[in-house]
């Protein structure tokens, strides 16, 4: 977990310098974004984020972060089952294949809050933003839904 937010936290200090287009659309970069959505949650509890993305560019992509800025330690985790307990993990990359789509959902792979700065509800959205292994950057504006 410790390696996950320090891995995260260069990577950001690295698109401080290298990622000018501040306020790009998200689907000008390698990934298209579509229906990304935030779980409604309180201040101080966990948020959840889920999307679809898919690979536009001419390679595969990799994921080896997530930042937002109502949760500094925003992490890439995984659900799965061992029986019938649900565990989550933490995945320190995802790699989504040329010409493939990955989909995010609840009980799989998701971008987890941890310990939110504010409640993340109504017609609220959430920022996230993607950082690639190539130090490119993929942002996505999730909106609160209710399960
Ligand atoms: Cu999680």
């Amino acid at each position: 977990m410790a390696r996950a937010l320090a891995l995260s936290v260069s990577f950001a200090v690295v698109c401080v310098t290298a990622c000018g287009k501040r306020g790009a659309p998200s689907t000008a970069g390698p990934l298209r974004v579509d229906d990304a959505w935030a779980r409604r949650a309180d201040s101080g509890a966990t948020g959840g984020v889920y999307l679809r993305l898919t690979n536009t560019d001419t390679a595969d992509v990799v994921i080896t972060a997530v930042t937002a800025p109502e949760s500094p330690a925003a992490a890439l985790h995984e659900s799965s089952e061992h029986d019938g307990m649900v565990h989550m993990n933490p995945r320190a990359s995802v790699r989504i294949a040329r010409d493939s789509t990955l989909v995010m959902a609840p009980g799989g792979l998701h971008i987890m809050l941890p310990d939110l700065t504010r409640a993340v509800e109504g017609r609220d959205s959430v920022l996230v933003t993607l950082m690639l292994g190539d130090g490119r950057t993929v942002r996505a504006v999730a909106r609160v839904r209710t399960l």
